[in-house]
């Protein structure tokens, strides 16, 4: 049933109150909603909410996004961009063959990364399943001379190493005749197709992942976007895949704020309020857990030629910029068609993880102590402040606003120096003294009453 989001106008001082005090209130169960259909009302288990202050707390994610597309080393939206017909594109599946897939290595790398869970493609917008499925033929046990299923090594591989496991899953697909890419929408469905065809097979999939694979603790949807009038039957989605497993926690990248059934907010390529690529503009934050993904080049599939790549000081600086702003980070890698993760990658992983282990505790379990300031940010824990200096002011101190705790002694992070502070009724003042110069953050601890 259709029933469109309606605005109302409450007027008087003491209606604002009861409905901002309202407002908090559901936030706690339930979010605002941005979408045409209706959608039941939700209230997480018990289970579901520990789940989320577990996500919460591990600030450190791998993304991946490997597929048949790797195969032309052209990024994942090749089949699009190159206008490849369907079925010539379908042919990929009868040569992908990743010998050196190591499901060992990849949870190695993430782990000695630091990061503390993997989300990785199980089908991407090319509607290719990369793991054992009834629902199609299409998929790459069936359809390649592989034919063994790399999402199962993987997940069995991260649960015995304690790494969890997120599901990437497409909403769109470029190529089956029941979704009918490019059709027009009509009452909330592309016209001409059996558009609840299209919906019970993402049921029939969603109920394998979530059966058939060990550890999965999220299901990370996209496409949203390229059809936000159509109805997605969210309600039934989510229903289900709470009923199997009520933990799982669901987000959705259609870029606006969660909607009803929702457990964590995504943001693409943009730190939680900074909406650097527009993708996030209508998308109020909200208290639920928040992720924030980015590239390590500029591309999710493995991109041959796309040699754009981030530094250890801009991967450390963004993933501190996250936390300080509540968010995790997830650090996308597109694995080779072969299995392997190019070395540029692994390389650059292997140092952030050594940042990692050094400068972890001021990371992991950490929750933003104050609104990010030009300078950088402060993550808490405990009765612990850690201020991450990530870029100069050019005056021998910062300030820190709004803390309210009584601060006892400030220290270099790490080390036994010093650090002078002066605390007064609107916040800290800081002073660096040269302490400054640690690229790519110098955190200074301050350790409060
Ligand atoms: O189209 C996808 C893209 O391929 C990639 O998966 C990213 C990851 O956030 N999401 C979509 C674009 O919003």
């Amino acid at each position: 049933m259709r029933m469109m989001t309606t605005r109302r106008n409450t007027g008087g001082f003491a209606r604002l109150c009861i409905a901002g005090l309202l407002c908090c209130f559901l936030s706690l169960f339930s979010v605002a909603q941005d979408y045409a259909f209706s959608l039941p009302d939700y209230r997480p288990a018990p289970a579901n909410l520990a789940q989320r202050e577990k996500f919460r707390d591990m600030k450190f994610g791998l993304f991946i996004h490997w597929g048949i597309y790797s195969s032309l080393g052209d990024g994942e939206w090749v089949m699009f961009n190159r206008k490849i017909p369907y079925a010539n594109y379908r042919r990929l599946a009868g040569f992908f063959n990743p010998q050196r897939f190591d499901a060992k290595e990849w949870v190695r790398l993430a782990k000695d990364a630091g990061m503390k869970y993997i989300t990785i493609t199980a089908r991407h917008h090319d509607g290719f399943s990369m793991f054992k499925t009834a629902a199609s033929p299409y998929n790459i046990v069936d359809a390649t001379p592989y034919a063994k299923d790399p999402l199962k090594e993987l997940a069995e591989e991260a649960q015995r190493e304690g790494i969890e496991l997120h599901l990437y899953y497409s909403l769109l697909d470029w190529g089956r005749a029941d979704y009918g890419f490019g059709r027009p929408i009509a009452n909330g469905a592309p016209a001409g197709t059996d558009w609840l065809s299209y919906i019970g097979f993402m049921k029939t999939q969603l109920t394998e992942l979530l059966s058939n694979y060990p550890g999965v603790k999220a299901v990370w949807f996209d496409g949203h976007w390229e059809r936000p009038d159509v109805d997605w039957h969210y309600g039934e989605l989510y229903a289900l895949i709470h009923k199997l497993h009520p933990e799982v926690m669901i987000g959705n990248n259609h870029h606006r704020s969660p909607l009803s059934g929702e457990d964590f907010q995504l943001f693409e390529k943009d730190l939680p309020g900074e909406n650097k690529t527009g993708y996030s503009k209508d998308a109020a934050i909200t208290s639920l857990p928040l992720e924030t993904c980015e590239t390590m080049n500029n591309s999710w599939g493995f991109n041959i030629n796309d040699r754009n790549y981030k530094s250890v000081k801009e991967i450390v600086q963004l993933l501190v910029g996250a936390a300080g702003r509540n968010a995790n980070f997830l650090l996308n890698v597109g694995p080779m068609p072969d299995g392997r993760i190019q070395p540029e990658f692994a390389d650059t992983l292997a140092l952030v993880g050594r940042w990692m282990q050094r400068n972890g505790e001021s990371i992991y379990g950490t929750r933003a102590a104050v609104p990010p300031q030009d300078w950088g940010v402060v993550t808490a824990k405990d009765k612990r402040l850690f201020v991450h200096l990530l870029k100069g002011t050019g005056q021998p101190f910062i300030f820190i606003p709004g803390i309210r705790q009584k601060i006892v002694s400030a220290f270099l992070f790490g080390q036994d120096r010093p650090v002078r502070y002066r605390q007064q009724a609107e916040g800290v003042f800081v002073y660096l003294d040269g302490t400054d110069g640690n690229e790519p953050d110098t955190i200074v601890q301050l350790n409060c009453k």
